[in-house]
């Protein structure tokens, strides 16, 4: 026993000393794999993420399971319902990605780490968006659901922590060349905030659609007819 306690020390100590002082960035391929490095929960010490089990061969998607490895501490695992594929490209163009890897998305902030897995997007929609929360060491899946759309990750209540803006698509049905716009359904945009778990904020929502599209609730209805001008001016709805 009192070796065993020995050993524990020395591992202990070992592992103060290859504690670093700046986080590591480094990404690595291999055929099937991708390795992200990248010091998670904010104690100076690089972090493993690993992307495995990529679909069958001809199946969609890249890979269906990322495990998160704290270093000196534990590792966890977290399966895809479908499958996960390459983060947004028009995501990626407005917020920043603190990797270099086109398939996983992580942000940090004081307190938390984000992880964003971006499913696959099929003919009707995404099969699955997924977040990964890093808060005390504990990584836990916070969000895994359909959204069609993530578009930004952005602080817009300048509370210092980020909210997610996303929506799911909507359709159009007609176009009026007498008011050149196209008409189509009502589908808000959503604000996602990660005080607590991960919630739509009603009342960042409402002011967003407010400001830049119209407000009718936090469902998408299609009896409500909304006129998108052709020339990229506000959205209306129309009686
Ligand atoms: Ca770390
Ligand atoms: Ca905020």
């Amino acid at each position: 026993m009192l070796f065993l306690g020995c050993t524990q020390r020395v591992r202990q100590n070992n592992a103060n000393e290859v504690k670093i002082d700046t986080p590591v960035v480094a990404t690595a391929i291999r055929e099937d794999v991708e390795r992200v490095i990248y010091d998670l929960n904010n104690d100076n010490r690089p972090d493993t993420i690993t992307l495995t089990t990529p679909p069958a061969e001809g199946d969609p998607g890249l890979f269906q399971t990322i495990t998160i490895s704290f270093n000196g501490m534990h590792q966890q695992s977290f399966k895809a319902k479908d499958v996960w594929d390459l983060v947004d490209s028009s995501f990626l163009a407005v917020t920043k990605n603190e990797v270099p890897s086109k398939q996983v998305f992580i942000h940090k902030e004081p307190g938390q780490t984000l992880i964003f897995l971006f499913g696959y997007i099929y003919g009707a929609g995404r099969g699955e968006f997924s977040i990964i929360r890093i808060r005390d060491n504990k990584a836990k899946l916070v969000f895994d659901d359909h959204l069609d759309n993530p578009l930004q990750l952005t602080d817009f209540d300048n509370d210092g922590k980020a909210e997610l803006l996303g929506r799911n698509e909507g359709e159009m049905y007609m176009d009026i060349d007498s008011i050149n716009a196209r008409i189509g359904v009502y589908f808000p945009f959503y604000i996602y905030s990660f005080k607590d778990s991960c919630i739509i904020d009603e009342t960042m929502t409402q002011q967003y659609n407010e400001d830049n599209y119209v407000w009718a609730g936090l469902k998408y209805r299609e009896d409500i007819k909304v006129a998108y001008p052709n020339d990229g001016s506000r959205p209306y709805i129309i009686q």
